[in-house]
C-alpha cells in the first residue's frame, strides 16, 4: 500500500499519475479537511472533492476546482436575492454538497460519504479524510480572524497572515483507515501540496505527525515550491511570512524529522547537495505535472 498526504489540486494530479504506475487498489490518500465549511447549510469538502472530481476525470480543468460543463443558475438567483455568493457553488456540485450533507445528516461519516461517492463516480482510491471531526484552518490576518475560505477566495489569498491556527485538531481523532493506512503502507508520500495550510493541518491530528515521524525512511515530500515559487496558491508567500526559506531547502526545513527523501525540481537541482548533507536522501525531476508524460515521471520518481 502506498499512501499520500494530500492537498487539493497538486495531490490529485499526482495520485491520476501515480494510479497509472500502480494498481489503485494499492493506492490511498490521507486528506485534508481543515478547508472545509459549511455554506448555506451544506457541508463542502473542496479537498476530497477535488480529488474525487479529477479522479473520475468530471474536474473543471479551467477553474481548478468545482466540476466540468457546470452552470450557475443558482448561484445567479442567490445573488439577485443577496445571498452569500461570494464562494461559488456550480449547480451540479450542489448535487455533491446537498447528497454528502443529507448522508452526514443521516449519521454517516465524511469516510462514509467520500467512499460513496467514489463508488458512484468509478473512482478505486481509497480516499481518507484524515478525521470524521470538524477541524477548521483559521487565519489571524491585518482584517480579523477569517475563516480558511474568507482568506482563500474573498481575499484571494492576497493578505497579510498573522498566524495559523487548526481549530479542533487538539480534540480531534484520526479515523482508524487512517492510522491502519500510515502503520502498514510501504510508503508514505507527502504530495506537493501545500506545507502550510495543506499538509501541517493533517499533521495535527493527534497521532499523525508522531506515526509519520515513526515511518520517516518510507515518507518522501515533494516539494511545491519551484524555482523560489509556488506553482499555485499562497504558499511562497505564507512560508516567507512564517520564516521559511522560499526554496526546496524551505520545504524540507518544514518537514524536518519527518522525511528521508524529497524530491525537487530540475530547476532547483543547486539545492541538491545542501539538502543531502541535511541527511535526506534527494531526487532530482520534473515536478510540473503540465502534461501526462511528466506527471508520470514525477510519479515513477515517488515510487522508485
Ligand atoms: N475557489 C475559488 O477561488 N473561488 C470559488 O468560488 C470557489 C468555490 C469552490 C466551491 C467548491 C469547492 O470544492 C472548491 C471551491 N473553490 C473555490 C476552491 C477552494 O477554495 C480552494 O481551492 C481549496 O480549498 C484550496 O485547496
Amino acid at each position: 500500500m502506498i499512501t499520500v498526504l494530500s492537498g487539493g489540486v497538486g495531490a490529485a494530479r499526482l495520485l491520476r499519475a501515480l494510479r497509472n504506475e500502480i494498481d489503485p487498489k494499492e493506492l490511498c490518500a490521507v486528506v485534508n479537511v481543515g478547508d472545509d465549511l459549511v455554506l448555506h447549510g451544506l457541508t463542502i469538502c473542496p479537498d476530497l472533492d477535488t480529488i474525487s472530481y479529477t479522479l473520475a476525470g468530471l474536474n473543471n480543468d479551467e477553474l481548478g476546482w468545482g466540476l466540468r460543463d457546470e452552470s450557475w443558475r443558482v448561484m445567479k438567483e442567490l445573488h439577485e436575492l443577496g445571498g452569500e455568493s461570494w464562494f461559488g457553488l456550480g449547480d451540479r456540485d450542489l448535487a455533491t454538497h446537498l447528497y454528502r450533507s443529507q448522508r452526514l445528516d443521516e449519521g454517516a461519516t465524511k469516510t462514509q460519504v467520500a467512499r460513496e461517492l467514489c463508488q458512484r463516480w468509478g473512482v478505486d482510491i481509497d480516499l481518507l479524510p484524515v478525521t470524521n471531526d470538524t477541524i477548521a484552518t483559521v487565519f489571524a490576518t491585518e482584517r480579523g480572524t477569517l475563516s480558511f475560505q474568507e482568506y482563500f477566495v474573498k481575499y484571494h489569498h492576497d493578505i497579510e497572515v498573522r498566524a495559523i491556527t487548526i481549530q479542533g485538531a487538539t480534540e480531534s481523532r484520526p479515523t482508524p483507515e487512517v492510522l491502519n493506512a500510515l502503520r502498514t503502507s510501504s510508503r508514505i508520500i507527502i504530495a506537493p501540496s501545500n506545507p502550510l495550510i495543506s499538509i501541517d493541518p493533517i499533521l495535527q491530528v493527534p497521532q499523525v505527525r508522531e506515526l509519520v515521524r515513526e515511518r520517516r525512511g518510507d515518507v518522501v515530500a515533494i516539494s511545491p515550491i519551484i524555482n523560489g515559487a509556488a506553482l499555485k496558491g499562497p504558499a511562497d508567500r505564507l512560508m516567507r511570512e512564517f520564516g521559511y526559506d522560499v526554496s526546496c531547502e524551505g520545504v524540507a526545513t518544514f518537514y524536518d524529522g519527518l522525511i528521508g527523501s524529497i524530491i525537487i525540481d530540475e530547476t532547483d537541482r543547486a539545492f541538491e547537495s545542501a539538502i543531502r548533507s541535511r541527511g535526506l536522501d534527494v531526487r532530482v525531476t520534473t515536478t510540473v505535472m503540465a502534461d501526462p508524460s511528466h506527471a508520470s515521471q514525477l510519479a515513477k520518481a515517488a515510487l522508485a
